[in-house]
């Protein structure tokens, strides 16, 4: 019987034989979850499905033992045993399990997936629908990009316009459709999360260890939040439904504007449990290179004073003025195009690490292929399966590999993307690629044809849970 894990794990021993899954108990940490995923009933102790702590098994991995008799699934932490269940889960998927011993670690500490709610509004059934995808395939962060030209979406209580005014538009118009990603009319429900709603997110997400980490973007993209406070601008702003980027910008030389970060990001650190804040920083087209680097200084400083680790998107890296550790997120090609390199390496030079984006092979928003009804076709896209997988983030920026990198990020923007259905026909397969590299050790993988062959298992699993993908034949 053939084993097929996607990502693939650190080390695979097949066995003898099979464990059958019908009827069988499950007892541990995570055994309700289990029984939510795999129907298992859950016993105090001593279950079929043995779930343990405590392994010495390498941080953030798991071992398992699958054994006619009996599974033995243990790990250091939770996290590692989420992980685990989630190999299982495919094991799983097609039948009875295989005996097998796997041992298996995560090649980076962050792996991360975004969703743009700005472009178009996912409300929370949306987004939790997307952690447990994301979850599957063992991402453990979501980065949530919270605000841009067309949309503010979280409430701050002290700003209480950004959400009256500036979340009224969002792509294309069709203002409302809460819960389907708008467009489809009917409803008048707003198109942002109250503070309530994203504390539930937070922790749906936490149930499934998975860290939000919020975007706040700035000094561009930021034309909703000039609709709600004209202060905040150098000029009047109107609602803005296109997808032009680079024509809105914070007003850098008004003392407002660094109340206006000081009241925001005291709300949204104080909504946010996790270590990192993203401040955006890309595409600031319509502000002075001076007005910039004055402005990247004065908020960054803010924000690192509430306490938490800086994320930005490559260009922050212009600034020598960064808080000591911020990291940098790089967007550009996998070969770096004007600057990307030279940015990315002042947040190594400055003390922080890089999560590694590369927009021609990780951003999930480009088109399979030309003329594709979903998906933009830009940074040198289509983009296939295939080149979404053969890529290395240790390979792109010289100066930057393993120790350098913090992790790996697949961004999906929304832009043609309208509802969560949608979402998941541009993410999978392709995700599952990135999910690998970020998962899985070098060693570990192979050629992209053994990755497409292992690609069935998982998809039996995405089948029965209901997730829409593109047919991997397609
Ligand atoms: C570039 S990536 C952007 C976004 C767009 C995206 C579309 C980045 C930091 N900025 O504003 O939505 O391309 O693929």
């Amino acid at each position: 019987m053939s084993i097929a894990i996607v990502p693939a794990p650190v080390s695979v021993v097949p066995g003898d034989g099979t464990f059958t899954l019908a009827g069988a108990t499950v007892s541990g940490p995570l055994a309700e979850y289990l029984s939510e995923t795999l129907g298992l009933a859950v016993v105090e102790s001593g279950g079929d499905v043995r779930l343990e702590l405590g392994s010495g098994a390498a941080p953030g991995g798991y071992t398992l033992e699958v054994a006619p008799a009996g599974i033995r699934l243990a790990a250091d932490a939770t996290a590692g045993l989420f992980a685990g269940v989630q190999t299982l889960r495919q094991l799983a998927a097609n039948g009875p399990v295989p005996c097998v011993s796997i041992e298996d670690h995560p090649r980076f500490s962050y792996r991360g997936a975004m969703l743009d709610v700005a472009r178009h509004f996912f409300g929370v059934a949306d987004v939790k629908r997307y952690i447990d995808d994301i979850a599957l395939l063992k991402f453990n962060h979501l980065h949530l990009h919270l605000t841009d030209d067309q949309g503010w979406r979280l409430e701050i209580l002290s700003r209480p316009e950004l959400t009256a005014k500036g979340a009224t538009t969002q792509v294309g118009g069709g203002g409302g459709g809460r819960g389907s990603g708008g467009g489809s009319g009917g409803f008048d429900a707003p198109l942002f999360y109250t503070q309530d709603e994203y504390r539930e997110i937070v922790a749906y997400a936490a149930s499934r260890f998975i860290t939000i980490v919020p975007e706040i973007d700035m000094p561009g993209h930021t034309n909703a939040a000039i609709v709600a406070y004209p202060e905040l601008g150098d000029s009047p702003a109107e609602p803005y439904e296109g997808i032009e980027v680079g024509f809105s910008s914070l007003a850098i030389r008004s003392e407002s504007t660094y109340d206006f970060i000081e009241d925001v990001v005291r709300e949204v650190v104080g909504l946010t449990p996790g270590p990192y804040l993203h401040l955006g920083g890309d595409e600031s087209l319509s502000t002075t290179d001076e007005d910039f680097l004055t402005f990247i200084a004065r908020a960054t400083a803010i924000a690192a004073a509430h306490g938490r680790t800086l994320i930005g998107w490559h260009e922050m890296g212009r600034s020598r003025d960064l808080p000591a550790g911020t990291i940098g997120q790089y967007w550009s090609f996998t070969t770096p195009q004007e600057g990307a390199a030279e940015h990315t390496l002042s947040f190594v030079e400055q003390g922080g690490r890089v999560i590694m984006s590369p927009a021609d092979v990780a951003y999930l928003d480009i088109a399979y292929e030309p003329d594709a009804a979903l998906g933009l076709v830009w940074a040198n896209g289509p983009t296939s399966l295939e080149q979404a997988y053969d890529w290395d983030p240790a390979d792109i920026v010289p100066g930057i590999g393993e120790e350098q990198l913090l992790g790996v990020e697949a961004p999906l923007w929304t832009e043609t993307v309208r509802s969560i259905g949608d979402a998941e026909y541009l993410a999978f397969p392709r995700m599952a690629a990135v999910a690998e590299i970020a998962w899985s050790p070098r060693g570990a993988r192979q050629s992209f044809a053994d990755f497409a062959g292992r690609l069935g298992s998982i998809e039996a699993v995405w089948d029965a849970a209901g997730i829409r993908h593109r047919p991997l034949d397609g």
